[in-house]
């Protein structure tokens, strides 16, 4: 009869654990696949079915490059794959390996796509993006993973232009348990610099600040975000700082343009594709790849509190093959 009981063997802790943290990364992988099966299929099940059997010919080559561009990896790349298929005469079977190689190869030529925190060092989050993208969802979400880790965290409420922005970035900071600087009405970069006296004098390791969201074409708001920059430079030099652009996912090639903009005003190092999940624009990853050798870090891939994800290049290309 089974034995309640019975004392657990000696390995079954060690075996469980390791079971637990297989089921959560089952789990998180399963997420992943779930928020990206409509970029799937608007990548690569279409592109597979157009190839069919046999030889790909010029005709299946045209509708292929269509269909890579509307899945949003921009013109000059989608031409690029297209032109490589034909150059290296690549086979229907041959097309899903050659698809994953040559996406990985983009990835993994942006750079490193892990969020760098420094340990014994201020660590500066500069939270950037268009209205609504998701950038305090983000910090939010953030913030309470960094606090999960045991990380000493401030939130800068940056964003001074918005009506209740502070407000919602306040109860961010409630639900994750973490200290807030904020000012209601004041100048953004006023905020930012009370943030980082405090963050240097009390030792918090992660600064996160949130900014209002901008049109790229609002050149005020942009010259706001290069005026933090320069208080960020000047007040934390040795500080490790990731300049975070947020894109919205369902934005597609118009966060191209996005990339450019701000990147040429606040240096970025890291882009967030959030809303993901029930987006078929993920694509998106591979043209800011390619176009500005910017690293994806961070994904959206739900509205809970866990659902950010820090982006994994080899899980990305397993969820959409
Ligand atoms: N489904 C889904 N929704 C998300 C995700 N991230 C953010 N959202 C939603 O997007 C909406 C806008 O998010 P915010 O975080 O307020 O965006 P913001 O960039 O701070 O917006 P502004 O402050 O107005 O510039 C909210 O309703 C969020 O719940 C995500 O990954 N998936
Ligand atoms: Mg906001």
């Amino acid at each position: 009869m089974f034995n309640f009981f019975k004392k657990p063997e000696k390995n079954s802790i060690a075996k469980d654990g390791a079971n637990l943290a297989q089921d959560t990364q089952k789990t998180s992988f399963s997420t992943l696949k779930d928020a990206l099966s409509k970029t799937s299929s608007a990548l690569v099940k279409n592109v597979l079915e157009i190839a069919g059997t046999g030889e790909i010919d010029e005709f299946e080559l045209e509708d292929i490059e269509a269909v890579l561009i509307k899945a949003d990896l921009g013109v000059d790349f989608s031409l690029e794959i297209v032109n490589k298929i034909k150059e290296k005469r690549v086979k229907s079977a041959e097309l899903k390996d050659f698809l994953k190689e040559e996406f990985s190869n983009i990835l993994n030529s942006a750079g490193n796509p892990k969020l760098i925190f420094e340990e014994n060092k201020l660590n500066i989050y500069f939270v950037t993006g268009i209205n609504g993208a998701g950038k305090t969802t983000l910090i939010g979400r953030l913030a309470h993973k960094f606090k999960n880790e045991g990380k000493k965290v401030l939130l800068a409420a940056g964003d001074t232009f918005r009506a209740a922005a502070e407000e919602q970035l306040d109860i961010w900071a409630k639900r994750a348990e973490v200290e807030i600087v904020r000012r209601d009405k004041a100048d953004s970069a006023a905020i930012v610099y009370e943030a980082i006296q405090k963050a240097k004098e009390e030792g918090y390791n992660a600064l996160i600040i949130d900014t209002a969201g901008r049109l790229q074409n609002k050149f005020n708001l942009i010259e706001e975000l290069k005026k933090i920059k320069n208080v960020i430079s000047k007040n934390a030099p040795d500080a490790n700082i990731e300049s975070i652009l947020v894109l919205d996912a369902n934005l597609g090639q118009n966060g191209l343009m996005q990339a450019k903009v701000f990147n040429e005003a606040v240096d970025l190092t890291a882009i967030a594709l959030t809303k993901l999940d029930g987006s078929a624009k993920g694509g998106i990853v591979l043209a800011v790849a390619k176009e500005y050798k910017l690293p994806t870090k961070l994904i959206g891939v739900g509205e809970k509190i866990d659902d950010l994800q820090d982006f994994c290049p080899k899980d990305f290309i397993e969820a959409i093959f």
